[in-house]
């Protein structure tokens, strides 16, 4: 690995060289990645650990006494630690892996939400959510008899911080809002709206999939209830991230599913569950992409958010600055604090059609509804293309974008 320190600027061509995926040409062309918000590219640590797993350690964990279950373990444990100081959080045992932001939102639905929510309590959300967290907390709602509530945006895509006030009240029992929306980039003001939810007695559920890559996050600081991330959005594995949840509150929380680690003792008549975190973690887990996904949050934080943050800043400005200087360009997602993301649409042009096109330029963008079809509802869309930056990003990517849609307006006139 290359070394990194923490400094104010990148070395992007260093860091590019750790991600051997971005020196390829696509359609002849040198390869822009700029579509980072669905999936992130892995860096060479972060493939190491995986094959290194298979290669020496591969074994479970939790059962075995013998060596290679031991360094598995303890791999799989560390991993556990690396997220701890990542996030912040007090304890490692406030850490729970998961599948993704996805699952870590439905366990919090499942197990908090069906003990503590009942008729006519409200569930609140915002109007620029990820499909994962609109769709759990309507299935809760439908099973209990709860309301959802639903935070309005504004034509920039903010969320109405004044719409969002007058919502909460003392039936609110959960506020569920993402950090940073994918579909738009707006950056809510999580800190400030935590302390309102729990000033009406709300737990806070926190969608962190599209910040933890861009952004230092701290959820004590924060006070969230629980946050949830992906591990292939903050160059990880794919299918594997993690939950933080408050100790006392995964502590009250009745386990999600069954099975095997989660548990101290089984007899037929009674089942003693596990401590925390392993009172979540039902089964033979994802061994080899958890021990990654810790490989992948060091490497971040070697880069440096802060620097990371500052850059991606840059990069969002130029694209912004360059694609509104085009005639047919509407932007869609204009908030005062945004971060990584990009979203457009070409008069005249069907938001596939850019990207295929975008695609023969070597531009990888993602064109659709970004699993937030309300978002486009209201944006009165059927879809948007959206570029969505990462550290490794380069202005040369910015303008290879931006000349490969000034090509799809000169072929559709
Ligand atoms: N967004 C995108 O292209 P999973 O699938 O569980 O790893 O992440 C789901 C998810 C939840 N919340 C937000 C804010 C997200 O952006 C995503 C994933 C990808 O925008 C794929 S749809």
């Amino acid at each position: 690995m290359t070394a990194h320190t923490a400094a104010p600027t990148l070395d992007v061509a260093a860091l590019r060289r750790d991600f051997p995926a971005l020196a390829q040409e696509v359609h002849g062309h040198p390869l822009a990645y700029l579509d980072n918000a669905a999936s992130a590219q892995t860096p060479e640590p972060v493939v190491e650990a995986i094959t290194d797993f298979y290669r020496r350690d591969r074994s479970n964990v939790h059962r075995g006494v013998h060596e290679l279950s031991q360094r598995a373990t303890n791999k799989y444990e560390a991993a556990r630690i690396q997220i701890q100081k990542f996030l912040n959080a007090a304890s490692y045992q406030e850490i729970v892996w998961t599948r993704g932001t996805t699952e870590g939102i439905n366990l919090v639905a499942s197990s908090w939400g069906r003990a503590n929510v009942e008729k006519d309590d409200e569930v609140l959300i915002s109007g620029l959510e990820h499909h994962s967290n609109i769709v759990p907390w309507q299935m809760l709602c439908e099973e209990t008899g709860a309301k959802l509530r639903v935070i309005p945006i504004n034509e920039r895509g903010e969320l109405i911080q004044d719409e969002y006030e007058k919502l909460l009240n003392e039936r609110t029992k959960i506020v569920a809002v993402a950090h940073v929306s994918n579909a738009l980039g707006t950056v809510n003001p999580i800190a400030k709206m935590i302390a309102q939810a729990h000033a009406v007695g709300a737990i806070t559920v926190i969608d962190g999939a599209q910040a933890v890559p861009h952004m230092a996050v701290d959820v004590q600081t924060l006070d969230a209830d629980f946050y949830a991330f992906s591990g292939h959005k903050v160059f990880g594995p794919t299918g594997v991230g993690a939950l933080y949840g408050k100790k006392a509150l995964l502590e009250a929380m009745s386990p999600y599913q069954g099975g095997g680690d989660m548990i101290a003792s089984v007899t037929f008549e009674k089942t003693v569950y596990n401590e925390l975190p392993y009172k979540f973690e039902a089964g033979t887990p994802n061994i080899a992409d958890t021990i990654a996904l810790g490989v992948a949050v060091e490497y971040v934080q070697e880069v440096g958010l802060d620097a990371i943050a500052a850059y991606e800043a840059e990069l969002v400005a130029d694209a912004t600055q360059k694609l509104s200087a085009l005639p047919g360009i509407r932007l869609i997602g204009t908030a005062k604090e945004k971060a990584s993301v990009v979203g457009f649409v070409v008069e005249g042009v069907h938001p596939h059609d850019v990207g295929t096109i975008l695609d023969r330029e070597g531009v990888a963008i993602r064109a659709g509804h970004h699993c937030a079809q309300p978002v486009m509802d209201f944006f009165e869309v059927p879809a948007t293309n959206r570029a969505s930056f990462a550290f490794y990003n380069t202005h040369a990517e910015v303008d290879q974008l931006v000349a490969a849609v000034k090509k799809v307006q000169e072929m559709f006139g």
